[in-house]
């Protein structure tokens, strides 16, 4: 058992969450920062890595690194073993059917791309139309938009109310026999907002439509079940998961994936060529033109392992209580107003403070050793809906504690200072 492993194992805390030893596991947050203690606190933008996934790469690279499903060796055949491995440790994170429903990707934004213009291409036609929300982040509007363009289909988007919540009313007047494809983000990035995915689905169904969840914001604090959802495509990112970057998941339903033509042509998705005619390889290789990411789906197996011993039940409780403390915290400064107060949200405390621009802020907290993100988000549509330029917006992950909670907002309320 490597370090890590042990460390992983004895984590297992039948009492609760182990944060010091969960901290213990992130070799990355041990180290300070323009002179002060990292306080790392832009998980929605990426997470950091636990030692057992950094290790299970430099594992792969040290020792059993080749081509997948093709070579004629036994480092071949690890890899091949790990890869696949990798694929049915997704499968059951999401709780899908089969592992042929699980596509590796490069991340979120590809596995949109890809349906967009596979399925997208193929099932979405003139005067169809494709209802995304207000919320979404760029990732899954800008490939509907291109799509729109190229078919004549027409974007309808559902609008948010004060707090940062989906008006319903709005999804159930805007959702219609010409609706196609329902594109909703399961957890907003800019806000924190969980939708209630699983009444949209259910309604986008009763009309005909297929839905994408983009899971990008989701994966890392909510349990997701594919199966349960019933949803048509669920996308995610490795990176935002404690894995590593380059490496993301589209699941789709087999029945889906089987209908929908290749998004990109290559090695490893085709069965036969001449130039006569090819055909192509079952699923998922379909979708996997040429050498997949091997050591990204590697890591992101390890990501999923170490998310398990840690148990995402107790990972979301732990910040939950961490999200409520800030939330309570941030109220106590003057002047400063959270965008994003739905009822049922996760992780993230983006705001705004009268008379400051959001980017100081981000400044200022980073000689405080503070990591935070300000700016637009990549949901320029909810800045506009709001009609502020931009937030700064903290985002937690699980190894985040009060006292960095208390780091932070003392930066903030000193910032608030020194600006205003
Ligand atoms: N969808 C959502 C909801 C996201 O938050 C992001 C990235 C993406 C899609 C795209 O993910 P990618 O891995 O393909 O780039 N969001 C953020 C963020 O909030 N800060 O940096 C990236």
């Amino acid at each position: 058992m490597t370090p890590a492993e042990a460390s992983a194992a004895r984590a297992v805390d039948p009492q609760g969450f182990d944060i010091d030893r969960v901290r213990a596991d992130f070799p990355i947050l041990q180290q300070e920062v323009h002179g002060r203690q990292l306080v790392y606190l832009d998980n929605a933008a990426t997470t950091q890595k636990p030692a057992s996934v950094i290790e299970a790469l430099e594992r792969y690279y040290y020792l059993d690194n080749a081509n997948v499903h093709r070579g004629a060796h036994e480092l071949s055949e690890r890899a091949t073993r790990a890869f696949e491995a990798a694929r049915e440790k997704v499968r059951g994170f999401l709780h899908a059917h089969d592992a042929t429903e699980i596509v590796f990707v490069r991340g979120a934004t590809e596995a949109i791309n890809l349906v967009a213009q596979s399925y997208g291409r193929a099932n979405i036609k003139q005067g169809d139309e494709v209802l995304l929300t207000e919320m979404e982040h760029h990732s899954n509007i800008v490939p509907w938009q291109l799509l729109c363009e190229q078919t004549g289909a027409v974007l309808k988007v559902v609008p948010i109310n004060e707090h940062g919540e989906l008006i319903l009313d709005e999804f159930d007047r805007l959702l219609t026999k010409r609706t196609k494809l329902v594109g909703i983000v399961h957890v907003s990035n800019a806000l924190g907002t969980i939708n209630p995915i699983k009444t949209l689905i259910h309604k986008a169904h009763d009309v005909g439509a297929v839905v994408l969840v983009d899971g990008a914001q989701a994966v890392a604090h909510i349990q997701v079940d594919v199966r349960d959802l019933d949803c048509d495509f669920y996308a995610f990112s490795g990176h935002k998961l404690y894995g590593p970057t380059g490496i993301g998941v589209l699941y789709a339903k087999q029945s889906i994936l089987e209908a929908m033509p290749p998004y990109q042509g290559g090695g490893e998705m085709i069965e036969h060529v001449t130039f006569e005619k090819t055909t192509y390889n079952k699923l998922p290789y379909k979708f996997e033109a040429g050498t997949p990411n091997i050591a990204g789906a590697i890591g992101l197996g390890a990501s999923i392992d170490y998310l398990r011993t840690m148990g995402l039940g107790a990972v979301s409780a732990h910040e939950r209580s961490v999200l409520r403390y800030a939330t309570q915290r941030a109220q106590e400064i003057k002047g400063l107003r959270i965008i994003g107060t739905a009822g049922l949200k996760c992780s993230i405390l983006s705001f705004v403070v009268a008379g400051t621009h959001p980017a100081d802020f981000g400044t200022i907290l980073d000689q405080l050793g503070v990591a935070i993100r300000t700016g637009h988000h990549c949901a320029m549509p909810v800045m506009q809906h709001f009609d502020i330029p931009g937030t700064a917006r903290a985002s937690i992950g699980m190894y985040n504690t009060r006292q960095e909670v208390d780091v932070f907002i003392d930066g903030v309320a000193r910032a608030k200072r020194m600006l205003s």
